[in-house]
């Protein structure tokens, strides 16, 4: 089984496209499993999957993207679908951190830190994680550093995404620090 691809798959059905797998999402992005079975296993690209299979994929996998409960499945992240995903507010770490291209900072120190394509601003808990973020688009990336205790004292609003993963609506210049 193709692990990887399976998951590059099961992101885009949850994150971006559920209509192209007639899967229906409540607000808080779960499709019932049973559905996205049946909507791979019609495809067949990936042979005849099962909910081990998707078990094995979550667990295989290097970042924790998808979740399985009570018979469904969900992205943590990454949402780019125009249905609202409710997230759970959470109080952030002191300080959080995101890695993106040189010629974004331009732009993002004028105008703050904005979702752009997805439902969120994504950040790191850690500045690894960051800069792996920043390696998908530039071989050098910029690290910003978010001043998260004074953006949630002020009244930013954090949502949990994984162990790694944060995200807020948007995060203003005036917290954020290059590195
Ligand atoms: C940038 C992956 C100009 C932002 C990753 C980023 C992450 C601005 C790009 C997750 C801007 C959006 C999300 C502004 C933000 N002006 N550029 N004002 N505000 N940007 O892919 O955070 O592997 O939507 O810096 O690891 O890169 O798929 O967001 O470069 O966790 O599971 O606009 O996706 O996870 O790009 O990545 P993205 P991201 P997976």
């Amino acid at each position: 089984m193709k692990y990887e691809e399976l998951s590059k798959e099961v992101s885009y059905a949850l994150r971006h496209a559920p209509w192209e797998y007639e899967l229906e999402m409540d607000e808080e992005g779960w499709v019932s499993i049973e559905q996205l079975l049946n909507a791979l296993n019609t495809e067949g690209k990936f042979g005849n999957i099962t909910r081990n299979d998707l078990a094995v994929m979550i667990d295989k996998s290097e970042k924790k993207r998808h979740e399985i409960k009570a018979g469904k499945i969900r992205a943590m992240y990454g949402h780019s679908i125009p249905m609202h995903i409710v997230k759970e507010e959470k109080t952030p770490p002191n300080k959080l951190y995101h890695g993106t291209a040189r010629r974004f900072i331009e732009s993002i120190k004028k105008n703050g830190l904005l979702p752009m394509s997805r439902q969120y601003v994504h950040l790191s808990a850690d500045i690894d994680t960051a800069k792996k973020v920043g390696l998908r688009r530039d071989k050098s990336p910029c690290i910003l550093e978010i001043d998260s205790k004074r953006a949630y004292e002020d009244g930013v609003v954090f949502y949990h995404g994984n162990e790694k993963v944060w995200l807020a609506d948007k995060i203003s210049p005036c917290y954020i620090r290059e590195l």
